[in-house]
């Protein structure tokens, strides 16, 4: 298993959930992390927290991955100490309603679309040339089932989480001639912030998606992610796809009630 001591690690969207399961899987294998989210208080919570158990070596960004300029200048700028990044992971995110195509909300296609397409590729723009160019690194992105399926009111959603599935995918094609990897993870539910995002806030409603079944934790996720970063540089693991036990496909779950 190769080490994580020293590298730097550039999470989005590392204020919640799966994002901040990573910060705090990293910070335990001795990475250096660099984090984003627009909720800066949350991400200065995380530090402190980190810090105080890994002592671990933090920077924070105050980012909103999907205001192109923001991006660019954010990583372009960054201390010259944190400007080697050796790990991307791609997991800023969000789905916005579950209504049918002809009753949908055009602000939320235009939130989940900018977010989890040009968001994830703004990123990666910036971040992917110093990659090739030291001849090491690694992206993961953060997919989902949704990427794979289609179900009931999910459709620009999963368009978005199908688009990060070709990104993914072209990704791999464009950087075979290099040492950088390219790997894809993939959930079905996790229990985070992501339901309560979905619905606007409406707890009650964010509850339910989760009710009668053990969903998946950010942790598990993270356990994938340091996984995939840990194979010998030769080994590069394309695409993990994982559901809770009691979910068999996105629209297939197993309720006790
Ligand atoms: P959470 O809502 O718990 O976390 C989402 C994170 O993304 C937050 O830290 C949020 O930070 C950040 N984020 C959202 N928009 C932006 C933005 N414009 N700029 C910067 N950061 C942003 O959800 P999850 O942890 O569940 O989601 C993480 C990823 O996992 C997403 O890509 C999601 O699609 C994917 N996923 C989730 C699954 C689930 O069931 N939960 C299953 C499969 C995939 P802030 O609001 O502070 O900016
Ligand atoms: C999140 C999981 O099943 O709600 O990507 O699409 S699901």
């Amino acid at each position: 298993m190769a080490t994580l001591k020293d590298k730097t690690v550039f999470i989005t969207g590392a204020s919640a959930g799966i994002g901040r399961a990573c910060a705090a899987a990293f910070a335990r294998e001795g990475a250096r992390l660099l984090l984003c989210a627009r909720r800066m208080a949350k991400l200065a919570e995380l530090q402190t927290e980190l810090q105080d158990k890994y002592d671990v070596d933090c920077h924070l960004l105050e980012l909103d991955v999907c205001v192109q300029k923001d991006v660019e200048k954010t990583i372009e700028n960054l201390p010259p100490d944190w400007q080697s990044i050796d790990i991307l992971i791609n997991n800023a995110g969000l789905s916005r309603g579950l209504a049918k195509f002809h009753e949908a909300d055009l602000t939320d296609w235009e939130e989940m679309i900018d977010t989890n397409i040009k968001g994830l590729l703004y990123v990666s723009r910036v971040v992917v040339p110093g990659m090739v160019a030291s001849n090491a690194g690694h992206i993961v992105n953060i997919g989902s089932i949704a990427g794979h399926e289609v179900y009931p009111g999910g459709n620009v959603y999963c368009a978005t989480k199908h688009a990060v599935d070709a990104i993914t995918k072209g990704l791999q094609i464009d950087l075979v001639d290099t040492p950088v990897r390219v790997s894809a993870v993939d959930p079905g539910m996790v229990e985070t912030e992501f339901s309560l995002v979905r619905f606007h806030g409406d707890a009650e409603k964010a509850k339910t998606v989760y009710k009668g079944l053990t969903p998946l934790h950010g942790e598990d996720i993270a356990e994938a992610v340091i996984f995939c970063v840990t194979r010998p540089a030769h080994v590069n693991i394309h695409q993990l796809r994982i559901m809770p036990t009691a979910q068999a496909a996105a629209a297939v779950a197993h309720r006790k009630s």
